[in-house]
């Protein structure tokens, strides 16, 4: 045997008997037995049954969940419950490199508020695009209550692409919520402030803080929300809370509620009962209900007037024009949401115990009347009650959020005070099943259970407490999302996920196979604006350039390349007070085949993901020696992908001595590397002669090893070369170096052929020749 199998071969080796040794106990056990040590009964057993997806298995559905106070994403699989991603949208994550290198960096930077950054986010409702009402798998938008802004995240790379902040809001929690065909984002202020960047005293709240709700334009051939083409409605100091766009009948339109409409300003310092006493003493608060197609009509034929850039529209305006309306509804609500068919609109008051159903037959009757039962403070109309109301369902006692099944007319409540679910028909009005839920339940979600097309199954209840349902991890603990089987009459409880990341208050669901994510990017790509990189760099072509200006402050451009194992250039040199603007191409095209790249000081960390050109600029301050190494385990000699940066004092002279390896090499030692070299060749061929004696190509995943294969195994050829002149030259020294350099790009090659052969024999391929 070579001494290349012998390597690989004992690296196998260790980790197969690693784990047949802790299983064999295992796996000699019958079920019966495992559920009596474990204490599990039959209904455990469905219920794994039922989640459990197996080593290499998939999800049907994709679930986007909002991060809370973390500011991210966080994505997980249904039924598994496996947590896949989290996605830094406006908090710095080092994972991703976002937040640390410039071109995310330029992202995070679009989402200052008054010139400051702002390195976090209350992310709260996530919004998947749709097309006819369905959700299409294209976009996300998720917003961040404390800072008014919303983020546009690509699914394509499942990376931020663009944050937006409201000109107007001092915060923002309805958003973010989509209408039929992604024409606009909805986001509704929450709590009232004045729309002017100034100091407005408290006495003057009725007549100058002003409440509102933006229409952000999205652009979908972009992906880009349209900032110029956004238009925002002035409306009253209430508490406008969640949204919901119409669709089908109610398509144009849509619908937010509002809480604190008493208009109180609290001061329990000035003696004053506090906000919880004065913003809940009336029996309703108001859904406000706007036209929006009709305002973009109004915005296109340059009938609005813009303000701070924005088009604003404001409450004369929108009563003149019939864009927007008002109706009662329950006490402090919690959510508004459209039934699938467009037809009925639910709205649950957190402290009534009744979950209204409006019609929006009777909605639109009222306003083509004009039968209103009178105007608010600001002249806007009011549409009463029973001229609205379909049905008033008693649901539980703490009614927050709705959504549905793929079963006509089913729809499940979440029950805050009474920790359950309510299943229940909106058409007829009547509860027909509830479920105990660990605890106080906040938001639920079907799958794709907020769109025209749910799909039923799964719900999830994503809940505010968890208190005893894991293990102990100290006075903060991990959220619970609890999965459901709704497949049935009756709901049954199937699993408990701790989330530990910030509050997610609510999440977004699609069928797996609407997503196609890819894997690499085009080479050189700045993946933030999704176009060429300027700073691209070719295999070969690295470089590093230093300009100075009149001044005399230098910067250094740093045009590199990684790839398995080698970080190029692996030494830069700079002077003390230079800007070092570091720039690396992943030249890799093999799936999952990242670079990392960190620094010691200097707070750079790249995730440099197939052809990604990530870059990173600081100030070299202080002279020193700075190693910098790729943080992702890519390879056998991932250790070994290294450098320094050496910056140098100003005025530093080098003394003339050259660089000194530790090692010197004879011609034994490089004649010896080449015998290892040729027999690795025999072994590479064997395997070559497997794949290709095979149908190989309808395999994509053995398509894409044996492309990466082959591009490492001519970097081989090339070091072959390199050590062939040298020895021809008898410096044996760099002979042997670029022997065993030609080495480890077939050590690379014949790993990724042995990785595509074992593909094909578990996946049964055949022999062709
Ligand atoms: Cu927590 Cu939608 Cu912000 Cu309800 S929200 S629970
Ligand atoms: Cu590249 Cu480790």
């Amino acid at each position: 045997m070579n001494t290349f199998t012998t390597r690989a071969l004992s690296v196998c080796t260790g980790l197969v008997l690693g784990l047949s040794i802790s299983t064999s106990a295992w796996s000699a056990k019958t079920l019966e037995q495992v559920m009596k040590d474990r204490g599990l009964t039959e209904k455990n057993i469905l219920a794994a049954a039922k989640t459990y997806t197996p080593t290499g298995g998939r999800d049907e559905f994709i679930v986007f969940s909002s991060g809370g106070q973390s500011g991210q994403v966080i994505v997980y699989g249904v039924p598994s419950m496996r947590i896949l991603k989290y996605i830094g949208v406006f908090t710095p994550e080092p994972w991703q490199g976002y937040g640390f290198d410039d071109e995310s960096k330029a992202v995070l930077a679009q989402g200052r508020i008054n010139g400051k950054d702002i390195y976090y986010g209350d992310t709260h409702h996530p919004a998947i695009t749709e097309t006819d009402g369905k959700t299409d798998g294209h976009y996300l938008f998720i917003n961040d209550k404390a800072n008014p802004r919303i983020a546009v995240i690509d699914l394509h790379d499942f990376e931020t692409k663009q944050i937006v902040v409201s000109p107007y809001f001092k915060n923002a929690h309805g958003g973010a919520y989509v209408t039929p065909n992604s024409e606009y984002v909805m986001d509704p202020a929450q709590y009232a402030a004045p729309f002017a960047d100034e100091f407005v005293p408290l006495e003057e709240f009725n007549e100058k803080y002003r409440g509102g709700l933006t229409y952000w334009k999205f652009n979908k051939e972009k992906g880009r929300i349209d900032e110029s083409q956004s238009f925002t409605f002035e409306m009253p100091p209430y508490s406008q809370d969640l949204a919901d766009a119409g669709k089908g009948p109610s398509y144009g339109w849509g619908f937010n509620n509002s809480f604190c409409s008493e208009r109180y300003v609290g001061g329990t310092e000035r003696g004053r009962p506090p906000f919880e006493a004065g913003c809940s003493s009336k029996d309703t608060d108001f859904m406000h209900v706007t036209n929006w197609k009709k305002a973009a009509e109004l915005v296109k034929a340059g009938k609005v007037k813009k303000s701070k850039g924005h088009y604003l529209i404001d409450m004369k305006q929108a009563v003149k024009e019939g864009l927007l309306y008002l109706i009662p509804e329950p006490k402090s609500p919690h959510g508004v949401d459209v039934t699938p068919d467009g037809k009925y609109i639910t709205v649950s008051g957190k402290l009534d115990s009744h979950t209204w159903v409006y019609s929006w037959d009777k909605i639109q009757k009222a306003i083509k009347s004009k039968k209103f039962e009178g105007k608010d403070p600001y002249g806007i109309p009011i549409i009463a009650l029973n001229d609205a109301l379909h049905k008033s369902v008693n649901v539980g006692l703490g009614p927050l959020h709705t959504q549905y099944d793929s079963k006509k007319c089913v729809a499940y409540t979440s029950i805050y005070v009474d920790s359950m679910i309510t299943k229940w028909d909106y058409c007829q009005g009547k509860v027909l099943d509830q479920l105990p839920i660990h605890y106080n339940v906040g938001h639920l979600m079907t799958m794709q259970g907020d769109t025209m097309d749910p799909k039923g199954k799964y719900l999830v209840a994503l809940n505010k407490l968890s208190i005893d349902r894991f293990n102990p991890v100290g006075p903060l603990h991990p959220q619970n999302h609890q999965l459901i089987d709704i497949s049935g009459e009756k709901m049954e409880l199937l699993y408990d996920m701790p989330l530990p990341l910030g509050e997610p208050h609510y999440a977004v669901s699609i069928a797996a196979d609407k997503l196609k994510p890819g894997v690499r990017y085009k080479s050189g790509w700045n993946s933030r604006t999704d176009s060429r990189s300027p700073y691209k760099t070719r295999a070969g072509r690295e470089k590093t350039e230093r300009t100075c200006d009149a001044k005399g402050k230098c910067t250094v451009h740093v045009y590199g390349t990684t790839i398995r194992s080698h970080i190029t250039p692996e030494i830069i040199e700079v002077t003390e007070g230079d800007t070092v603007s570091l720039h690396f191409t992943n030249l890799e095209r093999a799936q999952d085949e990242v670079h990392g790249f960190a620094m010691y000081g200097q707070n750079v960390q790249l995730s440099i993901e197939p052809g990604k050109t990530a870059s990173s600029t600081f100030v070299a301050d202080k002279a020193g020696v700075y190693p910098y190494y790729c943080t992702e385990f890519c390879s056998a000699l991932h250790l070994e992908m290294q450098g320094y940066l050496l910056v140098q004092p100003k005025g530093y002279k080098a003394k003339a001595v050259g660089l000194k390896a530790g090692t010197t090499y004879t011609e034994a030692d490089y004649k010896k590397q080449v015998e290892t070299n040729i027999a690795t060749q025999e072994v590479i061929d064997q395997v070559v002669a497997f794949i290709t004696s095979h149908n190989y190509k309808d395999f994509p995943t053995v398509v894409a090893l044996v492309e990466d294969a082959t591009d490492q195994l001519g970097f081989a050829k090339g070091a072959k070369q390199k050590s062939e002149a040298a020895a021809a030259k008898k410096d044996w020294n760099n002979a042997m170096l670029w022997a065993n350099q030609w080495w480890q790009y077939q050590v690379k090659t014949a790993d990724l052929g042995l990785r595509a052969k074992t593909y094909l024999e578990e996946n049964k391929a055949k022999k062709i020749k």
